[in-house]
This record gives C-alpha cells, structure tokens and sequence, in this order.
C-alpha cells in the first residue's frame, strides 16, 4: 500500500480543504475493529489492556526494543508516585492489587531543612490516603505482558517507530531496526507516544489544531541512593522525601531493594557551573547535607558528572482527535512533574475512553469528540496546577507558609471532611476531575483571605482595648453621669426651645 497514492487520502485532502476544520470534517468510522495503538510506554501498554478486554484487535507499535527482555541499566530503577486516579484504572484491568502490592506506600511528605531538621506532614487523614513509590519498569513490564496473554487479539511490535500517518484512512508508515519501512492501517490509532508524539505532529498540520509548548528552564538527573551499611533503608522509606531550597529541589521516592532514587531539579544554568568534583561536593555540603551522607560522595560525583540533565516540557493542544485518530497521556498532555500526576492523569484517560466506549456503543465517531469534550478542561487544569506548584516551590517556598498552609488545610479537613478538602488530597486521593479541583482551591483561598480579614481586624480591635487606659468603675459612673446630663439638656433645649426672637425669651427660660 503506497500512502501517497491511497485513494481514501486524496478524498480525505480535498473534504479537509474544503471544510478547512479538523473539527467540522468528520469521516465515517463507526465501529473498530483493528486499533493501533502507537507507543508501548505507560499508557499505550495500558490501553492495550482495555482494548483486549473488550475482545478488539490491537497492535501496539513501539519505536524502542521490548524493555522485559533489554538488561536492566544499571543503577536506573526510576520511580513514580501512583495515586488513586492512575489505581483506579489499573483496577479496571484487573491489575490494581498486584501493582499496589509491588509498591510503597507513602503516607507523608518528610521535608527536609537545611539545618538536617525533619518534619513530616501526613498526605490524609484517612489510612487508605497515601501515594504509592512504583517502579516505572516493572509497571511497563507488568501491563505489557497482561497485554500479550490476549494471543489472538493482540500484537506487540517493537522497534516500529511510526514516521507518517493519515489520520483519516488511519494509513500508517513505520521504521523498522533494519532501517526497512512497512506501511499498515487501522480503523482506529491511538496515540500514546508521549510527549514528542509523531502522532500529535500529524495533527498539528490540521488548521483549527491548537498547540502550546513551554520548556523550563530546570532539568533534572536522577541519583541512585543505596540501602545504608546494614543493608537497610537509609530513610524512613514511608515518605516522600522532599527538600525544597527556592530554586534546587530534592525529592526521594523509596524502592523495594532499599535504595531510594533521588531526583535533583535545578537551573540547567546552575548544572553547567557544577563541573568539577570539588564544585559538586561543596553545592550538595551546602545545600542538601543530610542528603550527602545518604548518597555518599563518591557516588554522588560520580553519577553526577556523567549524567546529562534532562528537560522538562509543558504541552497543551486542543482537540484531542482529528478524523479516526486520537492521542492520550503525555502525547496530549505533557505536564511537568511538580504535581506528580503526569502518568495518573495518562491513566485515567485511558479509563474515561473506555467509560465513553461502553456508554456510547464503541462508536468512534460519538466517542472521540466526547473524549476530547471531557478530558479537555481537566487536562488543561492539571497541566496548569503542575506548572503552578514549579513556580510556587521556587518562589514561596519559604518552606514555612507551606508547611503552615498544609497544616491549616489538614485541621480544616479534619473538622469538615466533607467540606474542606485540601487541593493536593483532592487532586491525589479523589475522582473530582481536575478543572473541579482548582475550582474548589480557589473557593477557599476566598474564604481564607476573608477569614484573615476577620482575624486581622479582631485582632487590631482587642489590641487597642487592651493597649489604651481601660476605664475604671467609677469612670463610667462619671461618664454616665454626664451623658445623662448632656442628655437632659439637649432635651430641654428641644421642648423649650426659645431664641432671642422668641418674647418669651429671658422669662420663661431664664434659668436656662
Ligand atoms: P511515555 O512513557 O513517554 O511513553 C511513550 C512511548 O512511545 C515510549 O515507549 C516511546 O518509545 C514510544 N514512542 C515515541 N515515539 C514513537 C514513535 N514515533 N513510534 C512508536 N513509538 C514511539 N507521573 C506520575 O503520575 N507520578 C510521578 O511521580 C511522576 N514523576 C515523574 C518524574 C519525572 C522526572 C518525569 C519526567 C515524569 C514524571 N511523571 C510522573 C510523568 C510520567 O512519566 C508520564 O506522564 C508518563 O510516562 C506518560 O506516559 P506515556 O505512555 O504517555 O508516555
Ligand atoms: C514546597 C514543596 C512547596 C514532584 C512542595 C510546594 C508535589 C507537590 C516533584 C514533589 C508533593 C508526587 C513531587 C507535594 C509543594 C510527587 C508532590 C507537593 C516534589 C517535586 C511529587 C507535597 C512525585 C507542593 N507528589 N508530589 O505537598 O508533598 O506540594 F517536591 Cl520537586
């Protein structure tokens, strides 16, 4: 099949041309049989597992080799915090319990001063309210091989990385290991090739296809952090280890071999000045010392001076399909990852179209536009809380007014747990959909500055009732003596009310 010479394009070509909208032309596509599924990641394993289930054919296409049978990189466990968003997906495949059970459990932040002094702040208040430190591999591992027990319905091909696709026929053209080119279709492609997704350059091509991307200016590198001498974990492991230094953030997520990985986000500014060993050892003495003595120097500048920091990219596009083609995770939502909800968020797209599958028949054409109708808003929404939380962690971290505010949050819920739910337990322990959760963040920032208003103002008036004379008994005798006095008077003055016009004046009103 030659794509360029592929009928069904041509047609596809000239309708878009005249109706100038991805969004206006729409293309037949009914119900699926065969889905493509491009990128074998986090989401495309785990939407091939949703697509098996409901006994669709599917390939998934992946450019990398299959990661179950590559060596392990050494010293590279990468780790992510699932929460409750990304489990109930993996629930309605079945696989809720099993990755949970290879997971840590977190159930409170540990923020670590620069003067080594620990406090912790718990992430609920309920025992089922903690995130979970997970092994990105194994969890890839794990849905790809649920995948590949469907034999007869599901194809994994690896080393396909998808050069060209028609998002109308759903005609696709790969690269192969062998630098040989294939060509195939499907009645519906899936995008789930993450945030350089070729899937999304297609589209981008489409008039009416919005797209936004910003890099920050952080990078980040990944420090393996080892079990201490005794072979145990040289933390609490039930924590997320955070250490916020304005610019330089340090976060740790235990594993199950008793390291943790360690993740150092800073300046791609500050990382080109730190070049040589002694630069690095006086930065981390400096500025995360307790942490030092847990990734050990030698460790520490080794991995450090050999890694190049990676980047960290923002993505919002609208919409989320054009004609038989649609994309998920991070392809339609590249996210920093201040928030930890970039493959929670993949996720529960994943859920949601398969939600939209069932309740609208599997029919793509209905389906498709209420996917991007639905995830619209929220995805946009957790896009933004996570860009907001970079920004807040450097400016006002001020580690104080954080710790303050999670504490006010955390009483508040304790009091009204069906009132007051903080924006991180919202957003991390619940289904709310994310535009809901800002929504409610900024309903009680509202009633917090009032209720500052309330408590300044109190406190100013019971400040000047304590710090001016207080009046005596006898004060108020006195006082009200003469306010009875001053009381009388007025009142004469208003019944006998004489000028000196008045005849009577002098005589009637002479004692006055
Ligand atoms: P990816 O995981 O990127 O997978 C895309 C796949 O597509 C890859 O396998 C790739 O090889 C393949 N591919 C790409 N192009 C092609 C092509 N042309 N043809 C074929 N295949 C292709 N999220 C959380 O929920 N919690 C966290 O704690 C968390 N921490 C993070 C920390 C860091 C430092 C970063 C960078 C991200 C973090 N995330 C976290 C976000 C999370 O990693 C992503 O949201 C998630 O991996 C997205 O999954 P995906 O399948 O959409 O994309
Ligand atoms: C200072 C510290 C000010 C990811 C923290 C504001 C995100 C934000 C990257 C944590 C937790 C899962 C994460 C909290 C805040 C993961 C997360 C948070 C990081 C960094 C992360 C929290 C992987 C905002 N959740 N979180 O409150 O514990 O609060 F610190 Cl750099």
């Amino acid at each position: 099949m030659n794509l360029e010479a592929e009928p069904s394009l041509e047609d596809a070509e000239s309708a878009r041309r005249l109706t100038g909208s991805a969004r206006v032309r729409s293309v037949h596509v009914g119900q699926p049989k065969r889905i493509a599924i491009i990128g074998g990641g986090l989401v495309g394993a785990l939407n091939a597992c949703f697509f098996a289930q409901k006994g669709f054919l599917v390939d998934v296409y992946e450019y990398r080799a299959d990661i179950r049978s590559t060596e392990k990189a050494v010293g590279r466990s990468i780790n992510l915090a699932l929460s409750f968003r990304g489990r109930a997906a993996l629930k309605a495949v079945g696989l809720e319990d099993y990755v949970v059970s290879e997971g840590i459990p977190m159930r409170a932040r540990m923020i670590h001063d620069t003067n080594e002094s620990t406090h912790e702040v718990p992430y609920g208040i309920f025992p089922d309210q903690f995130i979970i430190s997970i092994d990105r591999r194994r969890l890839n591992e794990v849905m790809l091989s649920l995948a590949e027990k469907y034999k007869e319905l599901v194809t994994l091909h690896f080393h396909h990385k998808l050069i060209k696709v028609d998002l109308y026929s759903g005609a696709m053209k790969f690269v192969t290991e062998d630098g040989s080119t294939v060509e195939r279709s499907a009645d519906l492609v899936m995008g789930c090739d993450g945030a350089y997704s070729a899937v999304r350059q297609a589209m981008m091509k489409q008039s009416l296809f919005d797209y936004s991307q910003e890099f920050i200016e952080h990078g980040y590198i990944e420090l393996e952090t080892p079990p201490n001498g005794c072979g145990e974990y040289a933390m609490p492991p039930n924590f997320l280890h955070i250490w916020p230094r304005d610019t330089f953030m340090l976060i740790a997520l235990p594993n199950l071999d008793h390291s943790f990985t360690t993740t150092l986000f800073m300046p791609f500014r500050k990382f080109e000045e730190l070049t040589t060993e002694a630069q690095v050892l006086a930065f981390f003495r400096d500025t995360f010392p307790d942490a030092l003595k847990i990734i050990g120097e030698s460790n520490l500048v080794q991995s450090f001076l050999s890694t190049k920091p990676s980047s960290l990219i923002s993505i919002k596009c609208k919409p989320y399909h054009v004609g038989r083609t649609v994309i998920l995770g991070d392809a339609a939502h590249a996210m920093v990852p201040f928030y930890g909800q970039g493959m929670n968020a993949g996720f529960l797209d994943c859920l949601v179209f398969h939600e939209l599958m069932d309740s609208l028949d599997c029919d793509i054409d209905l389906v498709l536009p209420a996917f991007t109708e639905r995830m619209l808003p929220n995805s946009h929404a957790i896009i933004d809380l996570a860009m907001y939380n970079y920004i807040e962690m450097r400016h006002l971290v001020n580690t104080w007014s954080y710790y303050l505010r999670k504490k006010i949050d955390n009483t508040l819920y304790r009091l009204f747990p069906g009132t007051w739910v903080p924006l991180y337990t919202m957003v991390t322990f619940s289904m709310t959909p994310y535009a809901e959760c800002v929504e409610n963040r900024a309903w009680q920032d509202k009633v917090l500055r009032r209720a500052k208003w309330v408590i300044g103002i109190s406190t100013i008036a019971v400040g000047l009732y304590w710090f001016f004379p207080r009046p005596t008994v006898n004060d108020y005798i006195v006082g009200f003596k003469e306010a009875l006095n001053t009381w009388f008077r007025n009142v004469k003055v208003d019944r006998f009310y004489v000028t000196a016009e008045d005849p009577n004046f002098g005589t009637a009103g002479a004692w006055y």
